[in-house]
């Protein structure tokens, strides 16, 4: 059966009861409750690990048997397995609900299996309501959960003709405020912010997220990498967090560190040499593109070397959303899996 209106509409509730959930080793899961006639009954989300998920904390505000015959509406796949609490497919089965809408697949190989689970009790199941926006929300757990290693996004400013520096290698103020600020919600969204040690020796940044003046709540932990020392005296040194220095160019190494910190999202700012690095390794699950309508011609291009000799190597994004900032654009970019025979896709 079909995922209907109001369905829907609680599904985009749930999202925002799963955003209030902390980010951590568990992911952020909301619930909502529905009646079979579409009134919310109950709502619910996971607090974390070691507290009950979010299906449970939903059914623990109901009376018993009230949930009978209700439709759960959940932005993951209800758990079928003993963790530090019980399975949540359980808890919905015992409780009457006969229908749940959900929008990710858990990729646990022990908690997955809840979807099975319910119908073989006979509840109907559905998936993929929101998927993307479910996904957006808990991007880091997902791939932390997949690959072993954070979320990792790639970032750039630059101008309409690709370079990222004047000549003499002065980048600041290329992409206008509302670009600015637009980094720094995302910097703020983020566990880690790396840069290069040319950037650091470029331009000192002081790898916060600020909201004009304002630290932002949540500061990202500084990452700097590469073979050259940091001076005493960088910006960087007065960051709330401590920054980890990695003297290394073995990215896959790096990530895999960063993983075992248990960093989920990782916000990489370059420069040039630090991105296409991540970019050539297949280390880039999101791009985003600040584009502003400025030329600077000359060879400070915004990417370098990313391993691609020739165009049937060419490294294929499909863009997410195209945002207008101000005078600026943004694009935010995944890359396309392209496994083609060479050149057939030059068409
Ligand atoms: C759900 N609903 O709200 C959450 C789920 O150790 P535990 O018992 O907390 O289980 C953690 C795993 O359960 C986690 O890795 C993920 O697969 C799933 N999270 N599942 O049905 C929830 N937070
Ligand atoms: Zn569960």
């Amino acid at each position: 059966m079909a995922v209907n209106g109001t369905e829907r509409e609680a599904m985009s509730r749930a999202l925002e009861l799963a955003a209030r959930g902390p980010r951590g080793v568990n992911p952020q899961v909301g619930a909502v409750i529905l009646s079979p006639d579409g009134e919310i009954l109950a709502e619910g989300w996971h607090h974390g690990a070691g507290t009950p998920h979010a299906e449970v904390d939903a059914l623990s505000k109901l009376a018993p048997g009230a949930a009978h015959g209700a439709t759960a509406v959940v932005t993951l796949e209800p758990c079928n397995h003993t963790g530090r609490t019980g399975p949540c497919a359980v808890a919905l089965i015992e409780a009457g609900v006969s229908r749940v809408v959900y929008a990710l697949d858990d990729p646990g190989v022990a908690s997955g299996g809840g979807a099975e689970r319910l119908q073989d009790a006979g509840v109907s199941v559905e998936s993929g309501e929101q998927a993307d926006a479910a996904h957006a929300l808990i991007d880091g757990w997902l791939t932390a959960q997949r690959l072993g290693r954070p979320h990792i996004t790639v970032k750039w400013a630059q101008s309409l003709d690709g370079r990222a520096a004047a000549a003499d290698g002065s980048s600041q103020w290329i992409t206008g405020p509302a670009a600015r600020a637009d980094v720094h919600r995302r910097r703020a969204a983020s566990d880690a912010i790396a840069v290069g040690t040319g950037t650091v020796l470029a331009d000192d940044p002081a790898l916060t997220a600020r909201d004009g003046d304002a630290l932002f709540p949540d500061q990202p932990v500084p990452v700097i990498i590469g073979a050259r020392p940091t001076p005493p005296d960088a910006a960087v040194h007065r960051h709330p967090h401590a920054p980890l220095f990695f003297d290394t160019h073995d990215l896959p190494a790096v990530a895999a560190d960063l993983h075992a910190r248990g960093i989920q999202r990782l916000f990489v700012e370059g420069g040039p040499t630090l991105a296409s690095a991540f970019i050539a390794a297949g280390l880039a699950d999101r791009v985003l593109a600040y584009i502003a309508p400025v030329l600077l011609g000359g060879d400070r291009l915004a990417l370098t070397d990313i391993g691609v000799a020739s165009i049937g190597e060419a490294r294929r994004l499909a863009v997410d959303e195209w945002v207008p900032l101000g005078p600026d654009l943004l694009a935010i970019a995944h890359p396309v899996i392209d496994d083609r025979p060479q050149n057939e896709g030059a068409a």
